[in-house]
């Protein structure tokens, strides 16, 4: 008889434990990053099991913007440098993913420097074993390219603003078929209506930042976050590849800004990063209903692994890796250390 109430006890614990309520369940630092690595954002996983990551050091520009990657053990790997556009000097890394062709196509992202015309552009990094072999400009002319992901013949691009004069401020997704890119980069300011996808707004004059993050789940169904409206969006194509159906999949529940997301490959639960709320979130795609992993307040620093206005989310194995790209303002100062954290998974 007493053995069997300890029994149940026991149980008791672990369904506790699993359940979330006890104790691990708190970020702890990835990796604390050099100050070569100021800034980061964009979060992929690649198929050697390396998260490759985004550093464009705004932060801190004397820094040149880089990629690196965290090896399966916790190894911080140099990948290298990213050349300055022609006409700013400044190259901006922010969402990458990797394309069937094993190629890191990147978001450069000009709008964080100041350059808001035009300027931002998709870029291809060819990689060989993990090391670069040389930078293609593929598509020019976006205003805030964003968040990258490849689907199918495709690959697809946040852009954060299409008219930031605007009010509601439009935003939305452009795909772009792999058997495009021969020959010239492909020039948004002449080509923008056929390749834009979706569209739509964002309404909050505090934060006027629509489509961020953007993935796909195993069915093809594309999720986006639109970061002002704290809102989770789905779109299904059609065969002949249009858009078909546009559902807000969740708002707010705690959620404060919808900023980087990864979609669970096997579960289809989408994990996003709350850049206002210093959170991260998941979503229960069936139901939209939101359940906050963690979250802490503004200005923690980043120390032993809180948030610390987090832009980006990155699964691998049990984990999620959140990286704290830290920017100043609203509450928020940029200050050591800079760091990813990680949370388990659930
Ligand atoms: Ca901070
Ligand atoms: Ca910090």
């Amino acid at each position: 008889m007493k053995s069997n109430t300890i029994w149940w006890l026991l149980a008791a614990i672990m369904v506790i434990g699993a359940g979330g309520c006890g104790p691990g369940i708190e970020p702890r630092i990835a990796v604390l990053l050099p100050d070569a690595c100021n800034t980061p954002d964009g979060m992929v996983l690649g198929a050697d099991g390396f998260i490759y990551l985004s550093c464009p050091n705004f932060n801190d520009p004397s820094y040149a913007p880089r990629i690196v990657r965290l090896s399966p053990d916790g190894q911080l790997v140099d990948v290298g440098e990213l050349p300055g556009h022609p006409e700013t000097g400044k190259a901006g890394p922010l969402g990458l993913d990797f394309g069937p062709d094993g190629h890191l196509y990147v978001a450069d992202n000009q709008s964080m420097w100041g350059f808001h015309d035009h300027k931002s552009r998709l870029l291809r990094i060819r990689m060989n074993q993990g090391r670069p072999e040389g930078v293609e400009v593929l598509v020019t002319g976006f205003i805030q390219a964003n968040a990258v992901a490849c689907h199918g013949d495709s690959v697809y691009v946040t852009e954060s603003s299409l008219d930031l004069s605007a009010d509601p401020m439009p935003s939305g997704v452009y795909r772009f078929r792999f058997s495009e890119f021969q020959g010239e980069p492909i020039d948004l300011t002449r080509a923008a209506a056929e390749h834009l996808v979706v569209k739509f707004h964002t309404d909050n004059p505090d934060w006027r930042i629509g489509a961020n993050g953007l993935g796909f789940d195993e069915q093809g169904n594309m999720y986006v976050c639109n970061f002002g409206e704290a809102s989770l969006l789905r779109f299904r194509f059609g065969l002949d590849g249009n858009v078909v159906s546009h559902e807000v999949v969740a708002r707010g529940q705690g959620m404060e800004s919808t900023d980087g997301l990864k979609v669970h490959p096997r579960t289809g639960a989408v994990y996003i990063a709350d850049y206002v709320g210093n959170a991260v979130h998941k979503v229960d795609p069936r139901t939209g209903q939101v359940t906050t992993l963690w979250k802490n307040e503004t200005n923690s620093g980043g120390l032993g692994g809180l948030l610390d206005r987090p832009s980006e989310v990155c699964l691998r194995g049990n984990w999620i890796y959140v990286a704290n790209i830290d920017l100043p303002g609203q509450g928020n100062e940029y200050d050591a250390p800079h760091t990813l954290s990680v949370l388990p998974l659930r």
